[in-house]
């Protein structure tokens, strides 16, 4: 046995993972070495932890103390609406300065889809059969065309779809960008592991990994070097947003100015949740911090309970939509980035010493929202579902990709009505089918200001562009 391969046997047998050495008998070369190779990155301490984690049961010691957060809802208060059109300034201002990047994160294995592809690929465009990526491409040349000032755009992948996002990229010419103004970074992968707390393997020679959450962009956004540079093109503020969301406008200024004018390190955006059930975290001071417990870990007498108006009392869902400081997240990697691990119970399809065969299986992941609870100031804005949030997470029923479109053809069917156009024959559901280039209009106002002649009529519908 090598000298590289003691040590590794010493570090694993340490964790008690030397099953994973011993599956490095008898393979040839080329799959030993790629076995050793990923060896070499695993976080033996790290999976030591993760199996005490299955230990304990995920369990957090007590109930969370939970309160309703202090959330700016300019469409129901008459004092927020004037702060936050104060606001919209400073954040025009910030977006003119090229203060403003972007970062989207893509690096979920898009599962509960079904799709067998980076989920930024799947066509989504009701009548334009764009993809997610394409969309959110032309959200983002929009607003860096209006505010006269290129941005870059950071796009979070992992192992698993990182060289298929790149050549997608490649293969639409970067959807108009320079190059240089698209940078790609990946997340780490950590081995999931089976309830005794061993690694778990996918192949004979290859560890069974997943991506470590969302909350990884966090520490791949600085490891990866993404972070200087942005620091050297001037970027100040990260908006954040999640690949599978059409609707999310990547750079609205007046999110954006609220949280420069509350000298804010991370923001969030959220709508009142559609119903108790609905799978999306929370906002809240969690004893007593501003923080988001996730829909899972919210017990059902908080995620039911009513305020004296009948309305949700944790009802402020989370739509993964952030503003972060470039230097918030600096700070958040100073002698490495501690956010909480989170387990889920999968099944999984593993190897298990002759054949690949589903088991029940645990996987890691971090959670970007935690961050949030480092900020020492924040803001939380309150936004119209129907313009901002409709994501594609299921094959089909809810948040599926027909409930998506249809989303769409609603919010810009409306602005081609309010516009005095036709509109083409609705389906079976009520639906028009009318899409609208976010490169001409993101929202009614510039719609009705710019006022297309007439609209592409294809044999999906009519786009506008
Ligand atoms: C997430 C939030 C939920 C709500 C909802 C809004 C979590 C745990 N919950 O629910 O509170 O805000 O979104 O849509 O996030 N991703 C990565 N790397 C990973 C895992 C995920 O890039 O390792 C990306 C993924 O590509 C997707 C996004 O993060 O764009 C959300 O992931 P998800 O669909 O697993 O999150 P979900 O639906 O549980």
């Amino acid at each position: 046995m090598s000298a590289r391969e003691e040590r590794l046997r010493a570090r694993a047998s340490e964790a008690g993972q030397s099953h994973v050495i011993d599956a490095l008998a008898g393979l040839a070369p080329a799959a030993r070495e790629r076995l050793l190779a990923q060896l070499e990155r695993v976080d033996f301490d790290l999976v030591r932890k993760h199996g005490a984690l299955i230990r304990s049961n995920g369990s957090v010691s007590s109930a969370p103390r939970l309160e309703p957060a202090e959330v700016c809802a300019p469409r129901r208060s008459s004092r927020d609406r004037e702060r936050a059109e104060r606001a919209a300034s400073a954040g025009r201002e910030a977006l003119a300065r090229g203060e403003v990047g972007f970062l989207v994160v893509a690096g979920g294995q898009a599962s509960r889809l079904g799709y067998d592809g980076p989920k930024g690929a799947y066509r989504i465009g009701p009548v334009s059969d764009w993809s997610l990526f394409e969309i959110h491409a032309r959200r983002i040349r929009a607003a860096t065309e209006r505010h006269a000032h290129r941005a870059p755009w950071y796009v979070m992948t992992s192992q698993s779809n990182e060289r298929a996002t790149r050549e997608f990229f490649e293969r639409h010419g970067y959807f108009g960008f320079a190059p240089d103004d698209v940078r790609f970074f990946s997340q780490a992968m950590v081995p999931a592991l089976d309830a005794q707390g061993r690694i778990l393997m996918a192949s004979e020679s290859e560890l069974f990994l997943a991506p470590n959450g969302h909350g990884g962009s966090l520490e791949a956004f600085a490891a990866s070097g993404a972070l200087e540079h942005a620091r050297s093109r001037g970027v100040r503020h990260l908006s954040y947003f999640q690949v599978d969301n059409p609707l999310a406008p990547p750079a609205d200024p007046c999110f954006l100015g609220l949280h420069i004018l509350e000298g804010a390190q991370m923001s969030s955006k959220v709508v009142p949740k559609r119903d108790a059930g609905e799978k999306v975290g929370v906002i809240g001071r969690v004893d007593g911090r501003l923080g988001c417990i996730e829909y899972s870990d919210l017990p059902v007498e908080l995620r039911e309970a009513r305020d004296e108006r009948g309305e949700l009392r944790f009802g402020a869902g989370n739509i993964a939509l952030h503003v972060l400081d470039l230097e918030f997240i600096a700070q958040l990697n100073r002698g490495g980035l501690q956010l909480p691990w989170h387990l889920a119970r999968k099944s999984m399809n593993v190897w298990d010493g002759s054949r690949v065969a589903p088991v029940q299986g645990y996987k890691f992941e971090t959670f970007v929202f935690d961050a949030l609870e480092r900020a020492t100031r924040s803001v939380t804005l309150e936004v119209e579902r129907q313009r901002e949030f409709s994501p594609v997470k299921n094959a089909a029923g809810e948040d599926s990709p027909a409930t998506t479109r249809a989303d769409l053809c609603r919010l810009h069917s409306h602005w081609v009505r309010t516009a005095g156009f036709e509109l083409p024959a609705a389906d079976e559901h009520g639906i028009h089918p009318v899409e609208v280039d976010p490169l001409l209009a993101e929202d009614l106002e510039t719609f009705l200001a710019r006022r297309p002649a007439r609209p592409l009529v294809n044999e999906r519908g009519h786009l506008y562009r």
